[in-house]
């Protein structure tokens, strides 16, 4: 098991699209094993592979409270979303110290496949629901931010490139 880093907005790698996964052999579940143990650790509740900076369609959740309900989800599709919507306090782990409310679909169904390759259909709703299509924006090369205001925006890229810049100078 590693841990992998994590890429921090504006990083334009994070505007990547994520291409589907074609080969389901042991490369792939060491690598799902890594984006679940890296999202465990950071401490976050999903995570797309756009996020290490391998952009393939694949994504990590665990919304449990024990930590215990590990989802996977290989190339994932939108079935259907509800008319109904919810706000959500969002946050993620590319853009650490921001939370901010998004409105979604409340419920969505995606058809996707486990790291076997296995299909199956999930409905979501709650913050599985959230946290589903936050990933999923991840592997269209989108950050939840791209939600805000323009001046909001600005002001969340001037805070992140201060923050990195703080970093730099540290090490
Ligand atoms: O850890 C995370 N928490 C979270 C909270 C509300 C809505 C979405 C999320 S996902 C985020 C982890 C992350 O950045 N995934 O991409
Ligand atoms: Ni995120």
């Amino acid at each position: 098991m590693s841990q992998l880093a994590i890429l921090e907005y504006p990083d334009p790698r994070l505007r990547k699209i994520a291409r589907p996964v074609t080969i389901f052999d042991d490369r792939l579940r060491k690598l799902v094993s890594d984006m679940a143990e890296t999202m465990y650790s950071a401490p976050g509740v999903g995570l797309a592979a756009t996020q290490v900076d391998v952009h393939e369609r694949i994504i990590v959740i665990d919304v449990s409270e024990a930590k215990d309900a590990l989802h996977v989800f290989i190339n994932p599709e939108l079935l259907s979303a509800s008319e109904e919507t919810i706000e959500c306090e969002e946050g993620c782990l590319s853009v650490p110290g921001v939370y901010e409310t998004v409105r979604r679909p409340a419920k969505v169904r995606v058809r996707a496949m486990d790291e076997h390759g296995r299909p199956f259909e999930r409905d979501c709703s709650d913050m599985l629901a959230v946290c589903v299509q936050h990933e999923m924006d991840h592997l269209e090369g989108r950050v939840f931010v791209e939600y805000l205001s323009a001046l909001k925006q600005m002001r969340i890229r001037t805070r992140m490139r201060k923050r990195h810049a703080r970093q730099t100078a540290l090490t």
